[in-house]
């Protein structure tokens, strides 16, 4: 439990600030005084006039403003957590999806009224104007947006956590579709400048790499390494603010940037080659150049590892720099002070980089490091998925990072003895739990390294974190049973309902008042509204509008007419074979087969809308999205199916898309292969704005569907156990034959219906569909989602039952909050106290 700091803290001695620099009145936040600064850094800071076309300049001003008014919380905050002398957590992640700041800003401010208003008095359209900001797309998916969410529900709870990643230069790759292809073009988000955050050189650090270990004898006689004739990286800190929901408090994200050092190349420039001296800055300077497109899947690059040390170092030197600021040069109570939880094991390199600033640097013994250490750290894993576990070569950590794989030895040679204390003569075990790999070209395991060197380790959803126990860690979990635990997912319903659907929103806080913006168990109250036919009618007519605009992108962006009164069903999310896209597809075939039968009757219209990335190097994804679009292009095209059926394809699916999405989606498909997806957070951000689910019984779908009831939910598929107990005999030629509907589906896809002018390109996914060793068993499923998404149509052409479970839905969905995904993690794992930011 959180514990009072001044019991064990002798209270902090600083010099007296100089309070005459910073006497300022407060800023106010209503309309008058925003649209005075406004045009104070329109004109003065930018120095525009009324002449003015670009919308460009009126957004820049805005954000000044209101960062003015979130830098005054900001220090507050800071220095209500150095008065109050907490515990601190850090986040530390590769990723944060963080997307556009403005609309969030001003709705967790709470001035996003009088900011419309005072901008609608000078004339301007506050939406056109938040048109201009580009998404911060500095991650993958879901576990790039989750640390994003993460960071909202802290500073809502006042929770001291500060995130710590990397701020590249390009973020995920901008997709365009050429003839139905994937192009990748480069997203340089910061062209125009970042107006949210803060350079903050003061705080530099130096990262070391390369190099060799030496050991020395000390005075006293005990053994030393130093790692010397290193080269060096500087790592610069950007700072920006994260507000809580109308509470004062401002918390931080640091995004470290690498930049050369002063000095040049000794070699290059003594042997005169002044030029080939500066080039090697280009080196430091590529390490934080672009984020690695790859969702759920390693690459083994060598740069990767470089970036990943690369937060790690700074981010653990910069922590220790702050701990030396506040409390001195004595390091032994550090972990009682500071909880690092790793986002994956994408930072996991900070457990030896940890150890090796307590033992080179601060010259603890191994056993106090350790300890230290070892109740400092806490991992978090997202997925089950083999090809997702990073694993480097030894050779490639000892000529980058030789005093780190000297650490992990030593770290790993005492794991071992415990083992084989524990299990005497159990030598397979020990090969089992070594976090080297033995074998051709022996590897460090992250994930090992990082359950050996963290005192929790948890999964992001129930079954997740069963499967995990139970399979992946299991000779973890006989070791040690005590550090495993469960955190399911959540989003942040400030973004993903209060932000994204301000229809929905009013509707609903008219209903039940605004509490559940911070507080989404709240949100139960509207469910005896189910039940009133005045309310599904505003209810219905919100989804309706919220359509009408989904429709209206998806005219601007695909070319194909959505009509708002069929049912929309959407799947977007980051193109995986896992997540079977394809399974998708095949029923938007057999669709396509029954009216062309002629099997209409009791027909609900269906607008399928596909949406995401395939990482670059992933030919079967990428092949995935060429087929939608050639099976768009086919049934769009064809006069016969007219509205019974439109299909889409959304170039580019991000953050600011899924906010006009969601809102806009009556069928939410979440149907991967039972088993294969650790949670899934898209499911809970639908099923937040109304959306039914249809999915099977994987990650967090289990939990929602267990919260909304199977009258709400289209269940199909077979479950984990049925997936494991079938894969054996698994045989989808013979399921083919015996389901005409499939047989149906696949002879077209075989005759090259969907490919008249490419033949072939699809032989790789019929080669897949009828693969006996398919992975992802989507013949197995296909009869039993396309009797759910029978189901689906039916339900939907009963507006009043849908819209009713529409609502049940919205109703059902306090448990996927991030609130109380960080509550769990604070009463679990971190032990934080609340520190409310200082009174103005
Ligand atoms: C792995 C490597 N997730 C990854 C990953 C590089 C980038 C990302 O995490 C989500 C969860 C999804 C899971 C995703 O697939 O089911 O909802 C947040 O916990 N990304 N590994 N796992």
């Amino acid at each position: 439990m959180p514990y009072n700091a001044a019991n064990y803290f002798t209270p902090l001695v600083r010099s007296k600030p100089n309070e005459r620099l910073t006497e300022l009145p407060a800023l106010g936040l209503d309309a008058d005084a925003i649209a005075e600064d406004f045009k104070h850094y329109f004109v003065h800071a930018l120095g525009r006039d009324g002449n003015c076309k670009s919308t460009h300049y009126p957004y820049k001003a805005l954000a000044m403003s209101l960062r003015n008014r979130l830098m005054e919380r900001w220090k507050r905050t800071q220095e209500a957590y150095d008065e109050a002398s907490c515990k601190r957590t850090y986040y530390l992640s590769l990723e944060f999806l963080m997307g556009r700041a403005l609309g969030n800003s001003m709705l967790n401010l709470g001035i996003t009224e009088p900011a419309t208003h005072g901008l609608y008095q000078l004339g301007l359209v506050l939406e056109e104007i938040a048109e201009c900001e580009p998404d911060a797309g500095l991650g993958n998916g879901g576990l790039g947006r989750l640390a994003a969410c993460f960071l909202d529900s802290c500073a809502t709870l006042q929770l001291p956590v500060k995130g710590y990643g990397i701020r590249y230069a390009y973020g995920m790759f901008r997709q365009e579709i050429e003839d139905g292809y994937q192009l990748e073009e480069p997203d340089h988000w910061l062209r125009d400048g970042n107006p949210w955050e803060m350079e903050r050189p003061e705080y530099k650090q130096r990262v070391s790499f390369g190099g060799h270990t030496e050991t020395h004898l000390d005075n006293q006689g005990r053994r030393h390494s130093s790692w010397v004739d290193t080269s060096d990286v500087l790592a610069v800190p950007y700072d920006s603010p994260i507000p809580g929901y109308r509470n004062g408090t401002v918390n931080t994200l640091r995004l470290w940037q690498s930049a050369a050092t002063d000095e040049f190349d000794l070699d290059e420039f003594n042997a005169g080659s002044y030029t080939e001296a500066v080039e090697s800055k280009n080196h430091a300077e590529n390490i934080t150049m672009v984020l690695y497109p790859n969702d759920a899947s390693e690459n083994g690059k060598e740069l990767r590892l470089k970036q990943q040390y690369f937060l790690a170092s700074a981010s653990m030197k910069d922590v220790m720099r702050e701990w030396k600021r506040l409390r001195g040069n004595d390091i032994s109570r550090f972990a009682e002070r500071n909880c690092f939880q790793l986002n994956d094991t994408h930072p996991t390199i900070a457990v030896a980089e940890l150890m090796r600033l307590l033992l080179d640097t601060e010259r603890l013994d191994w056993e106090q490091a350790w300890e230290i250490t070892r109740n400092t750290m806490a991992y978090t894993n997202h997925t089950l998925l083999p090809e997702a576990l990073e694993r480097w070569p030894v050779l490639l950590f000892e000529r980058l990072l030789p005093r780190l794989l000297e650490i992990i030895y030593e770290i790993n040679a005492r794991h071992l003895a415990e083992v084989a204390a524990r299990w005497p003569g159990d030598t397979n075990r020990q090969r089992r739990l070594s976090i080297i790999e033995e074998g051709d070209t022996p590897q460090v395991r992250m994930a090992y390294l990082a359950i050996v060197g963290s005192f929790s380790v948890n999964g992001v959803a129930e079954l997740h974190s069963r499967l995990l126990v139970e399979g992946l860690f299991r000779d973890f979990y006989e070791l040690w049973p005590e550090k495993f635990n469960n955190k399911t997912n959540g989003v942040t319903q400030r973004r993903w309902l209060a932000g994204c659907n301000p229809g929905l929103r009013e509707l609903i806080s008219e209903a039940i008042s605004e509490g559940w913006i911070s507080d989404l168990e709240q949100i139960r109250q509207i469910e005896p509204l189910a039940g009133d036919s005045a309310f599904r009618g505003r209810w219905h007519q919100v989804k309706l509008d919220n359509k009408r605009r989904l429709a209206t992108l998806v005219k601007q962006d695909c070319g194909v007419l959505f009509n708002p009164e069929a049912m929309f069903d959407v799947q977007v999310k980051r193109i995986h074979e896992y997540k079977r896209q394809l399974l998708n597809v095949l029923h938007v075939i057999h669709l396509y087969n029954r009216i062309k039968a002629g099997d209409t009757a009791e027909w609900t219209p269906r607008c399928v809308l596909i949406g995401g990335k395939a990482a670059p190097g992933y030919a079967q994804a990428k092949r995935i999205i060429k087929l939608v679009n050639n099976v768009a292009r086919v049934v769009n095209r064809d006069p016969a199916i007219g509205d019974l059926l439109k299909v889409a394809f959304l170039p580019n699916y991000r953050v600011t898309a899924m906010e006009i999405i969601c809102p806009a989606t009556d069928l939410s498909e979440q149907i991967s292969t039972a088993g294969k997806e650790a949670s899934g957070t898209g499911n809970m951000k639908f099923m937040m704005n109304g959306a039914l689910t249809i999915g099977t019984l994987d990650g967090a779908n289990i939990e929602i569907l267990e919260e909304v009831g199977d009258d709400h939910f289209f269940l199909f598929g077979l479950t984990e156990e049925e997936v494991v107990a079938l894969r054996p005999q698994y045989d989808p030629d013979r399921i083919i034959a015996e389901d005409s509907d499939l047989s149906r589906v696949m002879e077209l896809l075989e005759g090259g219906h969907f490919s008249q002018f490419e033949p072939g390109i699809f032989d790789p996914i019929v080669a897949a569909i009828r693969s006996p060793g398919d992975p992802w068993m989507v013949a197995a499923d296909f009869d039993s989602y396309v009797k759910a998404q029978q189901a689906a149509a039916a339900a939907y052409r009963d507006r009043a039952r849908w819209v009713s479970s529409s609502i049940i839905n919205t109703a059902s969905s306090g448990k996927f909050s991030t609130d109380r995904t960080m509550r769990e993690y604070n009463d679990d794992i971190w032990g934080l106290a609340s520190v409310p930011a200082l009174e103005p």
